[in-house]
């Protein structure tokens, strides 16, 4: 049986330096791959955080098979399962993840929180925190991946995946802020495939988040991110994080949910 591959692509591989309105309207837009700002946050406070993160007590582990290697701390929307009591202790549990998260950068700001001021700042229509059923969601999963074993497997993220919540209806496109607290010296390196999945390999992810890299091209761009580093990309389409080498590796993360310039971005992990 054939399947009608209808795939989105972005137009080019340029990554901007900066963000600016400009800068962010063309990456909602898949006018370029990516945002990369060098140096965003300083790599003094993000490692000492980082060891934070990897000792954290809500350090737990994605639930799907193919991301079970990668811990992260407080629960991502991800693993709510469609559950109802899991989506009701998602909820309950998100404004104090919050102010924990903020908590571990006192005094300083944390670097989602920065990221949410300047993406209010910028788009057209602001930002806010995503409420579903309006219930407000978690911001700022820290992703810890273990030194030589962690690895994310090429797949996509969508929230209209993961709930049916009438908050979700209009969204356009996702983007992710991930802000790199620890990078080892080699590996842990984000590839970047610029395309949607098709819809057989959708079947895939939603299984088992994640894709066989023998069964792909090339990625188009594979980025060596630097501690204190932010890349904001669309995980729409099809990424993945290869293995580090012999240290930990630490990111910070935010998912941003676009309905157009006129209404505001969303927010949640
Ligand atoms: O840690 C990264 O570089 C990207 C991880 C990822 O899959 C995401 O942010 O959606
Ligand atoms: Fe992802």
């Amino acid at each position: 049986m054939t399947e009608a591959v209808q795939v989105v692509r972005t137009l080019t591989n340029d990554v901007a330096p900066e963000l600016t309105m400009q800068t962010l309207l063309q990456l909602a837009g898949r006018e370029i791959a990516a945002v990369h700002i060098r140096g965003y946050y300083p790599a003094d406070i993000a490692a000492k955080v980082a060891h934070k993160a990897i000792d954290h007590p809500a350090l737990g582990h994605y639930h799907k098979q193919l991301a079970g290697s990668v811990g992260r701390v407080y629960m991502p929307h991800i693993d709510t399962k469609w559950d109802p009591e899991l989506t009701a202790k998602y909820h309950d549990a998100a404004l104090p993840a919050i102010q924990d998260v903020r908590s571990m950068f006192h005094p300083y700001l944390s670097p989602v929180d920065r990221v949410r001021l300047e993406l209010q700042e910028l788009w057209p229509a602001g930002a806010n925190l995503l409420r579903l059923r309006g219930r407000p969601c978690f911001v700022g999963a820290f992703r810890v991946f273990r030194p030589n074993t962690s690895e994310l497997h090429p797949h996509s993220d969508a929230i209209n995946q993961e709930t049916d919540a009438p908050e979700i209806e209009g969204v356009v496109n996702q983007l992710v802020a991930n802000i790199y607290l620890q990078v080892p010296d080699q590996g842990g390196n984000l590839l970047l495939w610029l395309r949607e999945p098709t819809a057989e390999e959708t079947r895939i992810i939603l299984d088992v988040e994640g894709l066989d890299p023998a069964t792909l091209e090339p990625p188009a761009l594979e980025i060596h991110p630097d501690a204190g580093d932010l890349i904001i990309f669309s995980p729409r389409m099809l990424h993945a994080v290869t293995p580090g080498v012999d240290e930990y590796r630490v990111g910070a993360a935010a998912f941003i949910a676009s309905k157009g310039p006129e209404q505001p971005l969303v927010f949640w992990s």
